[in-house]
């Protein structure tokens, strides 16, 4: 029987700004992973900090916690097989510059040369994160 994955996934706010919230949607969906919950929301700074917890303490993470409060987020829980890897895979690496074309990031995101990467997406890193987020993100679930 295989092992269902939940995965916590955020269109950034420049990715909402940009109107790529669709595209985003649809290529997670195109790659046949299940949306479980969807949100649009502007996330408060307390969630934010927890959600970026591992980063605290380095010199992007204010700037972070301030980019990501600055506007709409869809906040979303995908489910599938091996569906926490998969969509890093999809998203690609973080420094959109070097993402590889066919990703999100390599193909919708840039680099503006500002002190936080905008790179569109989130996705958790692994189970335990994913457990994390998703309890931060949507209690109820
Ligand atoms: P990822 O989102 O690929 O998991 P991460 O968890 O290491 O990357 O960092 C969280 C976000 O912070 C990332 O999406 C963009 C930003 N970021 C990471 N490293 C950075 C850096 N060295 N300079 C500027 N922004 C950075
Ligand atoms: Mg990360």
């Amino acid at each position: 029987m295989p092992e269902t994955q939940r995965s916590l996934v955020l269109v950034k706010p420049d990715g909402v700004a940009r109107g790529l919230t669709g595209e985003i949607l649809r290529r997670i969906e195109a790659k046949g992973y299940t949306l479980v919950a969807l949100d649009l929301l502007v996330p408060t700074r307390e969630v934010l900090a927890a959600h970026y917890e591992e980063h605290q303490g380095k010199a992007f993470f204010e700037p972070l916690v301030s980019f990501m409060g600055s506007g709409p987020v869809a906040a979303l829980v995908i489910e599938g097989h091996r569906a926490i890897e998969g969509f890093r895979s999809l998203a690609g690496a973080t420094e959109p510059t070097l993402a590889a074309p066919g990703t999100i990031r390599g193909d919708l995101g840039r680099d503006w040369g500002l002190s936080v990467q905008q790179n569109l997406v989130h996705g958790s890193d692994g189970v335990e994160s994913a457990a994390r987020e998703i309890a931060l993100w949507f209690p109820a679930l």
